[in-house]
């Protein structure tokens, strides 16, 4: 090859196919990236993958001129449920800039405020939850978060219920999306040839999928049948069902509310419950920063614990904001995105060149390791990397959580806003107790979480 890229050597026939072991691929994706460097490559059958993860070159990768959002592989698998909807489709597809024009609104900093209430709603379902414990019952803590996160997207994009701290098992949507999202990962590992011979896995997909389009045509149904006024309610849901692009004019089709609304419910939930999850591992192993937390939220929230969070308050939470932005920096719970070169391009100053055949991938949790950035010890948990001082005095494509661009996230200030008022919430009620001297272990979907992970709580208003 004349690309100049580093990669590890091939296997006859399979290439490095092996080198991403089913169930940790992001995380042998780090590894391989400590031993390779910034930029490596793949080569498996039928395709080459380009791993980048340094800052100088992800600063690049960034430029919206010359590189744009790639569906690659993993998402490709995805579109067999979630089409062209906002997460999944190309950025040249009518529908990408069309869904993106109508739901915007729903993201303003007005909707944030209308989204709170039914935010703390179901905040209070988890800790009316955890308040009833017996002192020895045991927290699966990304089990409860699911709960919450679900409810939280169902009852604000969709005024619909899923109502899962009712029910001691998860609500099946949680099931049948994870099958279908870690299966559309696995497809990405596999010879073409397996993946048509896994008749068993490819019937459960099929499954998975009709399942979700069931749930999703209730909403619809239920929404049409309610009677009220769409102009009404200004929810994902009725912008889905009524609103206009400006630029054609033209709705969105029944097919793609269909994949949005399978897109919503997935992105919505899926990577915040994962960062509250890691947020709380961590502040577990670190007492000085959830001592400072701890003195935040008295000082902000108070101990009234009847009187629901203001959005002022949740926005005064500055410190636990910070917790969940350095959370987001090791853990970053969506941990790749991949963009393609618009013409044949070369970067770092012609080091290296790209064509768009190959997947370009940005290892989000490894470019916020940069120690170029990060400095000497980019490991170690510091809500400090968050000051307003620090985030100034630092480029802005360093940390890149939410994506980059116009195809970043367009649930960004929701999700932060849900995670800073529960984790407010809980650090008001509660102290965290680590029972089972929890070993960190990830699960990967197409998401990271932190896997089996329990804790139990002890009210702080309990004597010591
Ligand atoms: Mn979200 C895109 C991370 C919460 C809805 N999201 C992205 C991307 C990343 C991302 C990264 C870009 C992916 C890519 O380039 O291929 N999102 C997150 C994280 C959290 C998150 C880390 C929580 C923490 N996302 C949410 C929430 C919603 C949401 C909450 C909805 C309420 N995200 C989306 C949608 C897109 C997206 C929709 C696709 C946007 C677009 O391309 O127009």
């Amino acid at each position: 090859e004349t690309n100049n890229i580093p990669h590890p050597k091939e296997k006859l026939l399979i290439g490095n196919l092996l080198d991403l072991q089913s169930g940790r691929r992001v995380q042998d994706m780090m590894k391989l990236a400590r031993e390779y460097g910034p930029i490596y490559q793949l080569n498996m059958p039928g395709r080459s993958l380009i791993i980048t993860s340094g800052y100088e070159l992800v600063k690049e990768l960034s430029d919206e001129t010359r590189f744009d959002k790639k569906v690659w592989t993993p998402l490709q698998n995805v579109r067999s449920f979630a089409g062209d909807g906002l997460f999944t489709s190309w950025t040249q597809e009518p529908n990408w800039h069309k869904a993106h024009d109508i739901l915007l609104p729903n993201f303003s900093m007005r909707a944030m405020q209308g989204y709170l209430p039914m935010m703390v709603d179901i905040a209070e379902q988890l800790v009316g939850k955890w308040d009833r414990l017996n002192s020895d019952d045991e927290i699966d803590v990304p089990g409860d978060m699911t709960r919450l996160t679900l409810d939280t997207i169902g009852l604000c994009g969709f005024d619909y219920r899923f109502n899962s701290f009712y029910r001691e098992d998860m609500h099946p949507f949680v099931n049948s999306m994870v099958r279908a999202l870690h299966e559309a990962m696995e497809r990405g590992g596999r010879l073409p040839f397996e993946d048509k011979l896994l008749i068993h896995k490819n019937r459960q997909f099929q499954a998975d999928i009709e399942f979700l389009n069931g749930i999703v045509d209730r909403i619809i149904q239920e929404r049409r049948e309610s009677g009220e006024d769409f102009s009404q309610k200004k929810d994902l849901l009725s912008y889905m069902l009524t609103g206009t692009d400006k630029q054609s004019g033209e709705k969105l089709d029944d097919l793609n509310i269909r994949y949005q609304i399978i897109t919503f419910l997935i992105a919505g939930h899926e990577t915040t419950s994962g960062l509250l999850s890691f947020a709380i591992y961590e502040l577990l192993h670190h007492p000085e920063v959830l001592a400072k937390a701890y003195a935040e939220v008295d000082r902000v929230l108070g101990n009234d614990l009847s009187a629901r969070p203001t959005f002022n308050q949740v926005n005064q939470l500055r410190y636990v904001t910070q917790i969940l932005q350095e959370t987001l920096r090791l853990w970053p719970t969506a941990p790749a995105f991949a963009v393609y070169p618009l013409k044949d391009e070369e970067i770092i100053g012609g080091k290296y060149k790209l064509t768009k055949n190959e997947d370009i991938a940005v290892l989000i949790p490894m470019l916020h390791r940069d120690p170029a950035i990060w400095g000497d010890n980019p490991d170690a948990f510091n809500p400090d990397h968050f000051t307003l001082e620090a985030e100034q005095s630092r480029p802005a494509d360093a940390y890149k959580p939410f994506g980059n661009g116009q195809r970043a996230c367009i649930g960004r200030q929701f999700a932060m806003q849900e995670a800073t008022l529960v984790l407010g919430m809980l650090l008001q009620r509660y102290h965290f107790i680590d029972h089972t001297n929890y070993q960190f272990k990830i699960k990967e979907t197409l998401t990271i979480k932190p896997d089996d992970f329990k804790i139990k709580v002890r009210k702080r208003t309990d004597a010591e």
